[in-house]
């Protein structure tokens, strides 16, 4: 496949930014290949600086579930446009947008809108931190709440285990203060509060896993972590940057029944544009400043142009619901044909799927943490990954990452995917 303009940019690109990427995931360095550079995106597909079209399933990494360029949202942001980009001042859509927030996700009172995911799971844990005094807090191997020094930890497995610093620069007097743990797995859970009982602040994690591949949780997990937290006086945090309006106007809290004191938000509720939010209990959140003392700020947040795409993307959600459902279904469609055409060439695979979210594992499973995700076939993937790339698919560039499913694809999107299938696995025997 010609990419000599891809080629040329990335050559460029590396001399000015570090690895030519400004987000590392996008590298492609996990499965051996140089990232294409994309000029435009239309509804499901993607165009290149060589002129590929690609059916697109990153979707941006989970914003764009109602695709690329959707009309509302070129719309609302025209409108924005001509009336300014920010203003560093209270507008009545920021009011909007939260309003709507707290309308669809079950356990939210107030909220605070801020530019990223990071910013949003970062702010939790110093909100559980400022609320409870408490320092401890527990996360799941496998779970990325973004690049937050307390939050950036890798951690080995095993009950209370102590963090150690993920990457250079995250102090380890910081790390030692993230607890984690086995996602699935409540056992380690209960311990850690007993070894470090009235030290821990909260539990944060995410309702189903999107960064180890797409890994959900087991009935008693997320009711067990919920309790185990409120029994000893700490903060339950959901992670629903990717799952928040994913898996349904409510996410996953409303899929699963779940009454969080936090709720982390990104991705859709900016329609593709820097947002993220973080909301809860008004008992917790009005401990934020300027009302109360734990203090989080944000020179663009609630930024005019991404309120404006984010309330058009949640606005065409909740106009038209039946989205949720159709998306679902070619999310079914889509693993459950790749499952059946690589178990035919005989493939030792996973597959797993919830909503528009899903995820074949190179691995003969279960896969129920991060633990066994791992042993998944990482080269195996990789030749995955590059086969249907030149076929013009365009997949995540990593085992650990969820593929997703837009309003704009479509029966015809899904079909020319797993006609791709048989050739591609067969050539991965
Ligand atoms: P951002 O800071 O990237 O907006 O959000 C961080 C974040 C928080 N929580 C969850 C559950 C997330 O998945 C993310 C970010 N997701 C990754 C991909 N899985 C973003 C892609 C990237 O890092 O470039």
């Amino acid at each position: 496949m010609k990419d000599d303009n891809s080629q040329k940019l990335f050559n460029e690109a590396r001399k000015v930014i570090p690895g030519g990427v400004n987000s590392p995931v996008r590298a492609c360095r996990s499965v051996g290949m140089d990232p294409v550079f994309i000029t435009r995106g239309q509804g499901a597909r993607l165009w290149d600086e060589d002129g590929q079209s690609y059916i697109d399933y990153v979707g941006s990494w989970g914003p764009l579930i109602l695709g690329h360029a959707h009309p509302a949202v070129i719309a609302a942001l025209e409108t924005a446009i001509s009336q300014g980009t920010s203003f560093g001042a209270p507008t009545g859509t920021e009011v909007k947008l939260a309003e709507l927030l707290v309308e669809c996700v079950p356990s939210l009172e107030m909220v605070r809108l801020v530019n990223s995911g990071t910013e949003a799971t970062m702010t939790a844990v110093r909100l559980a931190r400022g609320v409870t005094g408490r320092s401890y807090i527990i996360k799941f191997d496998g779970c990325y709440h973004g690049h937050a020094d307390s939050l950036l930890v890798a951690a080995g497995s095993g009950v209370a285990t102590l963090g150690i610093p993920g990457s250079p620069g995250v102090p380890e007097v910081l790390a030692r203060l993230t607890i984690s743990l086995p996602y699935n797995n409540l056992k380690p859970v209960k311990e850690a509060f007993q070894s470090f009982e009235g030290q821990i602040a909260a539990i944060i994690v995410e309702p189903v896993a999107g960064n180890m591949g797409v890994v959900l949780p087991q009935e008693e997990f997320l009711p067990g972590c919920a309790e185990l937290a409120r029994e000893n006086g700490a903060l339950f945090i959901l992670d629903e940057v990717i799952t928040g309006f994913r898996l349904g106007l409510n996410g996953a809290q409303g899929r699963f029944g779940l009454d969080p004191d936090l709720t982390c938000l990104g991705k859709i509720i900016g329609g593709g544009l820097p947002v993220g939010a973080l909301g809860g209990k008004k008992d917790v959140m009005s401990h934020l400043a300027p009302e109360g003392s734990v203090y989080q700020a944000g020179t663009l947040a609630g930024n005019p142009l991404a309120v404006a795409a984010g309330l058009a993307t949640i606005e065409t959600l909740k106009a038209d619901p039946s989205i949720y459902d159709r998306i679902e279904k070619l999310s079914q469609t889509l693993a459950e044909g790749l499952l059946k055409e690589a178990k035919k060439a005989g493939l030792a695979v996973t597959g797993h799927q919830i909503g528009s979210m899903s995820c074949l594992f190179f691995n003969p499973g279960p896969v129920t943490d991060y633990a066994s995700a791992a042993n998944s076939n990482l080269d195996m993937f990789a030749c995955f990954y590059k086969a249907f790339r030149e076929a013009g698919i365009y997949l995540a560039p990593s085992q650990f990452e969820t593929t997703f499913v837009s309003a704009a694809h479509t029966e015809s999107d899904i079909e020319k995917t797993l006609a791709a299938a048989p050739a591609v696995f067969k050539n991965l025997t």
